[in-house]
């Protein structure tokens, strides 16, 4: 790699959220959010496929039930709420140029339809922004990121509803005017794409009360379309300078042969994907979209005005997450067999990891080559990393050279498709610092440079350690991807 791969001013640094990391879910004035009431189901009792949904008003209730009972490790995170100036200093020892977090809606808004925000839940994240300005890293924070306050899911049934949409944008202009001189990177939603997957945890629905489910997902995902797109709007008028970003779970499809029908197969999966960024990037619903929802019977309800604002406002960069990628077959018993993001049909050419999730390094180039190619806006990588069983040693050193290798062969990637000509403007690794699995509430899945004393059921001093990686990502940081 030359010194001169990766651009001045690169963003290096790593990436958290709120409801994986900062625990504390009871404290501050906070309230209860959508991931609260994930629990932790242990490997052994788990199906095949991952179960992050809540479906129905009962399976609610009854985990409403148990709150205060049983304190899943979820809640209590690795307790960032607390530990934020320990945590900060050790990114910056890394040199972190950026960190990525979140912003937990309900501390600032504990029911999310009040007008008067939580001055505690605001003030929390001051000392954040201000711990991370006295060491120079610019945050870059996420506004939703899985965390809706439950009472929006209880009372409107989430995005579902359209009075969602100014809910958002209160909660959106309320942090902007606050934090307008400490923070000038931003994210709408997490993952917007995550619906199709978990309705719950994207969109706030029980999806249980529905009747066609698809079309009502669809229909919030257009309430959160125009939230996001007003959001926007909002940011440009609020903090002058300021960028903000859509984020997106990127996963690249690739056919199963040269089949014709298997690469129909894939771009039909791409097209689904990169639907999402099509109406938060060129501001428009495209044409395979309208296609579909024609030949599904969905109807998506629009109010006058919401083309004008989805095509006016839209993002300023295309920001993703970036794990695996996937294969697609034409072959219609084959296609069923693909359960959800984890499993489906497997890459012999591929490894993957503990958790099934196909490494791709590789990958990664070709889907920022597509993307810039369709979008011609600036990206930014704001996830990716390796989920892996850590040991500590006797000596109480963690040697994760798995990490390492896995960072060092997608960063290579990276360098590789800024030669290309993509404009990139950072990478933040995912987990910097051990926190809660999204997908399965583990704590054992770890990403991080620093590991964190804490197992699957919450107990562990939390005591925070170097890992052999940290030193590593540090020499890259100093050396702007020079030294991998
Ligand atoms: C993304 C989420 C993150 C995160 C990551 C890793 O989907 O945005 O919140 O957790 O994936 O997934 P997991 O924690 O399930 O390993």
């Amino acid at each position: 790699m030359t010194s001169t791969t990766f651009p001045k001013g690169f963003l290096w640094g790593g990436a958290t959220a709120a409801n994986q990391l900062e625990g504390a879910y009871n404290e501050g004035g906070k309230g209860l959010s959508i991931f609260d009431m994930v629990s932790f189901v242990p490997k052994e009792e788990r199906g095949k496929d991952i179960e992050m949904d809540v479906k129905s008003e009962e399976e609610l209730n009854a985990l409403l039930e148990e709150t205060g009972k049983t304190n899943f490790p979820k809640r209590r995170g690795i307790d960032f709420y607390h530990r934020y100036k320990e945590d900060i200093a050790l990114f910056a020892e890394m040199g972190f140029k950026t960190f990525r977090l979140s912003i937990s809606w309900p501390r600032i808004f504990p029911n999310g339809d009040e007008q008067t925000p939580n001055e505690e839940g605001l003030a929390f994240y001051d000392r954040v922004f201000d711990e991370l300005q006295e060491h120079g890293i610019e945050p870059l924070v996420t506004l939703s990121h899985y965390e809706m306050p439950l009472h929006l899911v209880q009372k409107y049934n989430g995005w579902a509803d359209r009075r969602l949409v100014d809910f958002f944008v209160h909660y959106a202009e309320t942090v902007f005017n606050r934090y307008k001189d400490k923070v000038k990177y931003w994210l709408t939603f997490n993952e917007i794409n995550i619906s199709m997957f978990s309705p719950y945890i994207g969109s706030g629905i029980l999806v249980d009360r529905l009747e066609h489910k698809e079309q009502a997902v669809y229909q919030a995902l257009h309430h959160q379309f125009v939230a996001s797109a007003k959001a926007v709007k909002a940011c440009h008028e609020i903090i002058p300078g300021s960028q903000i970003g859509c984020m997106l779970a990127r996963m690249e499809s690739y056919p199963e042969t040269c089949s014709p029908d298997d690469v129909q197969a894939a771009l039909d999966e791409d097209q689904k994907n990169l639907f999402f960024t099509d109406v938060q990037v060129r501001g428009y619903y495209p044409g395979f979209m309208k296609r579909y929802f024609k030949e599904n019977n969905i109807e998506i309800e629009m109010l006058p005005g919401d083309k004008d604002i989805l095509l006016e406002h839209t993002v300023d960069f295309l920001s993703f997450s970036y794990y695996m990628s996937i294969v697609a077959s034409g072959n219609p018993d084959k296609a069923k067999e693909k359960g959800n993001f984890s499993l489906g049909i497997k890459n012999p050419y591929l490894e993957a990891s503990d958790w099934g999730w196909q490494i791709d390094p590789k990958g990664l180039r070709i889907t920022l080559n597509k993307m810039y190619d369709r979008y011609q806006v600036p990206l930014f990588i704001v996830e990716n990393g390796l989920g892996a069983y850590d040991v500590v040693e006797e000596d109480g050193s963690i040697n994760d050279d798995y990490r390492i290798d896995y960072l060092q062969a997608h960063i290579e990637q990276m360098g590789e498709a800024i030669k290309d000509g993509v404009e990139l403007m950072g990478y933040t690794s995912w987990g910097c610092i051990d926190l809660i699995s999204a997908s399965t509430s583990e704590m054992s899945k770890r990403y991080g440079f620093i590991y964190v004393d804490q197992d699957d059921y919450g107990n562990g001093t939390l005591e925070r350690r170097k890992k052999k990686s940290f030193d590593w990502y540090k020499n890259v940081i100093a050396t702007n991807g020079e030294e991998l």
